[in-house]
């Protein structure tokens, strides 16, 4: 049931379990049904097309019980959810199963398409198992939302996750930030149990379907053998490896200055908390500790919005405003009546930011408990092109509205956020015309804030889920989990816990992807390809200068060609849809080193400077 597609939840991804449904690409599974008779092209047509509207209306109810009940928890709302999860999960099985049946045939494109994506589900013949993987499904997501931090002085009350990763983003006392992070890392254990066995209903249903395991499943979205996907994955890493190891030592000298030795070693990993982020997974909050030495620039964006008392709606139409500026249409009245911008205070809600589409038409929605900072006016602008790309592709059939793949929907409102030039906010009035742009090293010190963002981020996404694949394959065992989380932490990254593994931890339970199963792997080629859009856009704008000062805003040409793509939503091999965007066909690291080449070359110098400086007080 549930999977979030790319949080924008509730759509086809209920039923399409793993969000596997747009891996039109993937292999279908083996083992044919019982047949009598020798099925016919028109039998087969016929199917889809009565199978697709059934799971449509199916959909639409389930999509509600989420909505509900990640607007609202309670036990009602939870049991609301496990109902129609289950009704989905049986019904998507089912159609999987019958689809087997035409497997072989000789069918048009869309219907040998809808034909893959139709069996690239779990399946559980057993309804018990199917309620119980449903149920455990809703509370994983529950428990999450509704988790805090209860310090033992209790000053403060209890701290819910946005507090806590408010104090993550602006304290600067390492003890302070070093209790944060153990505090909530102490939360997640509670649900262990629980994940450990969904995993378990998890697998038991990729394999009735075929597949090895839930982590093949996965792997089988994009239009190649999971291997294959396995090993693009590990060369787009080696492409952006030796800009993330320059950021990471440079990030090691400034964090050395202004902690001491003591908190911040010489070599080998930098405890996680030090990085401005619950899961030290965007370091952009620590800007203001490594912005360049001689950069005059200090603009801040989020003293802007926070002096000027900008309000969550206001926010998101600053977002509205840029996608409309492309040519795009305004958002429909009801997102702005059904969705949820601000927490609430009276009840428990899942914070963490997504987009949904209800029915596939125009009732449209985001769900974020948006705070006045840059960061979050990032989000808004990825929420929208989530949004955006919905409208672009509701008018396909109900198998093809969704991204290209996974990757494709992560990176269109990540590509907008690209274009938030100094330029651009001076225009919208965000930035004072004559503020920044003139310092020495204003612009690096733009790039080293975007690659705060972008690049640190690389090696997090990646691991991840080379984390969860090896939990699916049962090749990390639950006793485990913490040991093989924190060596791929230390082995990507380059970060550490910040103290000894807790006995029966669960540290990857404290990210929200993890708890609510909604794959990784997406967000990692998002960032590849956000930077393949905006290179491609930009040039379609008629830009020619450097990357990173290029803003598409208020063009329509490069809107236009952009919206061409979303269009297509899932109808076609993603390699088609990213063509028809950018003339490329894979999914490639190398615009996004362009973009930092600048930076590269500074990093590099500062890193043989500091390394002298620190040599010399030897
Ligand atoms: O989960 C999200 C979005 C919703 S799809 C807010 N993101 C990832 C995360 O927060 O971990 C965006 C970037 C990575
Ligand atoms: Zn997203």
């Amino acid at each position: 049931m549930s999977k979030p597609l790319y949080l924008k939840a509730a759509s086809i991804a209920v039923m399409f379990a793993m969000g596997a449904f747009q891996a039109a690409h993937a292999q279908t599974a083996t083992a044919p049904a019982k047949s009598k008779a020798k099925p016919t092209v028109a039998e087969a047509e016929r199917f889809l097309n009565d199978t697709e509207s059934k799971l449509e209306k199916l959909n639409l109810d389930g999509a509600r019980a989420q909505w509900v009940a990640a607007n609202f928890i309670t036990d009602d709302t939870e049991a609301l959810a496990t109902y129609f999860g289950e009704r989905q999960l049986a019904a998507s099985g089912e159609a999987a199963l019958a689809a087997r049946r035409y497997n072989g045939l000789k069918l048009k494109d869309d219907y040998a398409r809808k034909l893959k994506f139709l069996q690239l589900t779990l399946m559980l013949s057993d309804p018990k198992e199917r309620e119980a993987y449903a149920a455990k499904q809703a509370a994983l997501q529950g428990a999450y939302g509704k988790a805090k931090y209860c310090p033992t002085d209790n000053k403060e009350g209890c701290l819910p996750l946005g507090e806590l990763e408010k104090t993550l983003a602006t304290s600067r006392d390492p003890a302070k930030l070093k209790e944060t992070w153990l505090g909530w890392h102490a939360q997640s254990p509670s649900y262990k149990q629980m994940y450990t066995d969904y995993v378990a209903l998890s697998n038991k249903g990729a394999r009735e379907m075929g597949f090895a395991d839930t982590g093949a499943l996965w792997r089988s979205q994009y239009d190649m053998p999971p291997e294959a996907f396995s090993a693009e994955m590990e060369r787009m890493w080696q492409q952006v490896k030796p800009l993330y190891d320059a950021l990471h030592t440079y990030a090691r000298h400034k964090l050395r200055q202004a902690y001491g030795p003591d908190v911040v070693p010489a070599t080998g990993p930098i405890p996680a908390h030090l990085f401005g982020n619950m899961w030290s997974q965007s370091w952009e909050n620590i800007y203001p500790l490594l912005k360049p030495a001689t950069n005059a620039g200090s603009y801040d964006l989020t003293k802007v919005l926070v002096d000027r008392n900008t309000d969550a709606k206001q926010m998101t139409q600053y977002a509205e405003r840029f996608y409309t500026s492309l040519g795009m249409r305004k958002l429909p009245d009801t997102f702005w009546e059904r969705s949820l911008l601000t927490k609430p205070r009276d009840r428990e809600v899942v914070c963490h930011a997504s987009a949904w589409t209800m029915d596939g038409k125009e009732d449209v929605r985001i769900k974020m408990c948006i705070r006045p900072t840059e960061e979050e006016f990032k989000v808004i602008h990825h929420e929208l092109g989530h949004i955006y790309y919905d409208l672009a592709y509701n008018k396909q059939s109900f198998l093809f509205q969704n991204g290209a793949n996974d990757g494709f929907h992560e990176a269109i409102g990540d590509t907008v956020a690209l274009s938030m030039t100094p330029d651009y906010l001076k225009k919208i009035g965000l930035m004072e015309a004559a503020s920044a742009g003139k310092a020495e090293n204003a612009e690096i010190g733009e790039l080293l804030q975007r690659a705060l963002a972008k690049v640190a981020f690389l090696p997090f996404a990646y691991s991840v889920d080379k984390w969860r694949w090896d939990v699916y394959s049962g090749k990390t065992q639950p006793a485990d989990y913490d040991k093989t989380w924190w060596q791929l932490r230390e082995q990507y990254m380059g970060v550490s816990r910040p103290a000894p593994i807790a006995a029966n931890g669960f540290d990857a339970g404290a990210k929200y992807h993890v708890a609510a199963d909604v794959p990784y792997a997406r967000y990692f080629l998002a960032h590849m390809l956000q930077f393949q859009f905006h290179r491609a856009l930009c040039r379609e704008a008629g830009y020619t200068g450097p990357l990173h000062n290029c803003s598409i805003y208020g063009n329509e040409k490069a809107g236009a060609k952009l919206w061409k793509m979303l269009e297509m939503g899932a109808s076609k091999p993603w390699p088609e849809a990213l063509k028809a965007v950018s003339g490329e066909e894979r999914i490639d690291g190398s615009a996004l080193v362009d973009y930092f080449a600048p930076l590269k070359t500074w990093l590099d110098a500062q890193n043989r400077q500091l390394a002298a400086a620190e040599a010399a007080k030897k």
